[in-house]
């Protein structure tokens, strides 16, 4: 099938799982196109299925606000007959559902159909979508999707009891490809995060509010009192400064490293003792399904979706948002010893692999097929 996939570019969890995605579907014999600003940052090209087409917004003065919605429609439309794209994927629903809706009617004035699947991510529904600003038009626009999805079950209830939603909504999971992740003693160069005795604690995010980067070094600051350890913190936000001027306050410069946005999170979790993921709001969990899968236990919020994927007592331990002395026992109990440590990390890897892309994938070509009937009902 020809797909045009739409989606943010940047380091984020619909980003990622967009990308991902379409890579799975090209080698899988579909012809792919990424319509978004700019090359999303996992997406490799060496792929003659995979294409990439950049939007371009001209500055122009006259506009307080440059309109991306109109000019992400242009090129959907350019991109569709140009290619005979036969389907439109679009993650992340503001604004992208909205320019996709534009996008098919603009189409459908020459008497091309093009179906549309909407992908529910998170903060599009429970933050942004929310909004009085938003509401009405990305309602309207998940209304108007051919088939929706939602990454969680938690998500999926939370999108019908906000909006009034007249759609089936199917849960397809985020998902990791399990052989990218090969943990062997010789590609993981543990020894230069931490000495042999110490334990390393890993958090990965873009430090926005919800995240509560605060907590996670609040956690670690009590566990390195009993058991020696390091964090390690990987990402960038608007969050980030406060998290590095709490570490120095509580006297952490030495064991905290801000390593910033990376490319290889897989390099990262393969030495990682415990991932934490303190979220306030979580659809389901991204960075965590990619610490299980690198047998990383997580100690996590039982916000959201996270239950969906970390098992309280098998593959780490879930507290309430803002618990931060119960997220500390649950560390040490994890951390107790060796043997207790280890069968944490393998359960944990256990319940990662029900999420590989193997068993993923086909439930998004499922929805294509769906979608795309509904295309010849309609054509
Ligand atoms: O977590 C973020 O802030 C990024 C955000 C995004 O849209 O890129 O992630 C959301 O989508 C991910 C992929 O489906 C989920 O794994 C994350 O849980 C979800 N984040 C939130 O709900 C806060």
């Amino acid at each position: 099938m020809k797909i045009a996939i739409v989606c943010y570019p940047t380091f984020g969890g619909s980003g990622v799982v967009a990308t991902e995605l379409g890579i799975a579907l090209a080698r899988r014999g579909h012809e792919i196109h990424f319509v978004t600003y700019s090359q999303p940052v996992r997406l490799e090209l060496l792929n003659p299925n995979i294409h990439f087409h950049e939007v371009h917004v001209p500055e122009y003065p006259l506009f307080h606000y440059q309109p991306y919605e109109l000019a992400l429609s242009s090129k959907l439309v350019e991109t569709i007959k140009s290619y005979g794209i036969e389907l439109l994927h679009v993650h992340y629903a503001i604004p992208h559902a909205y320019a996709g809706y534009m996008t098919k009617k603009m189409l459908e004035e020459e008497g091309i159909y093009v179906p549309m699947v909407t992908t529910l991510h998170g903060t599009d529904i429970t933050l942004l979508g929310n909004h009085p600003f938003y509401k009405p038009a990305v309602q309207f626009s998940i209304n108007q999707s051919d088939v929706v999805t939602s990454v969680s079950e938690s998500l999926k209830q939370d999108t019908l009891e906000i909006f009034d939603i007249k759609k089936d909504i199917h849960v397809i999971p985020n998902f990791i490809d399990k052989t990218k992740y090969n943990r062997t003693p010789e590609n993981c160069h543990r020894s230069l995060m931490a000495s042999p005795e110490e334990r390393i604690l890993t958090h990965v995010s873009n430090f926005r509010k919800v995240k509560r980067v605060q907590d996670v070094v609040k956690v670690f600051s009590e566990v390195q009192k009993q058991v020696p350890a390091k964090l390690i913190m990987v990402g960038e936000g608007p969050e980030k400064e406060g998290a590095e001027i709490l570490a120095e306050k509580l006297g952490l410069e030495d064991k905290v490293l801000f390593l910033g946005n990376s490319n290889e999170v897989e390099h990262i979790l393969c030495f990682s003792d415990i991932f934490l993921l303190p979220s306030e709001k979580e659809s389901f969990g991204l960075a965590a399904l990619e610490a299980m899968i690198t047998r990383t236990a997580v100690i996590s919020t039982n916000a959201g979706g996270i239950p969906e994927l970390n098992k309280d007592g098998v593959s780490g331990y879930l507290s309430d948002v803002g618990d931060v002395d119960d997220m500390v026992r649950n560390t040490l109990k994890i951390l107790k010893d060796d043997q207790t440590l280890q069968a944490f990390k393998n359960r944990a890897y256990d319940l990662a692999c029900n999420f590989d892309i193997h068993n993923i994938l086909p439930m998004y070509e499922e929805v294509y097929e769906m979608a795309y009937k509904s295309r010849l009902k309609k054509a």
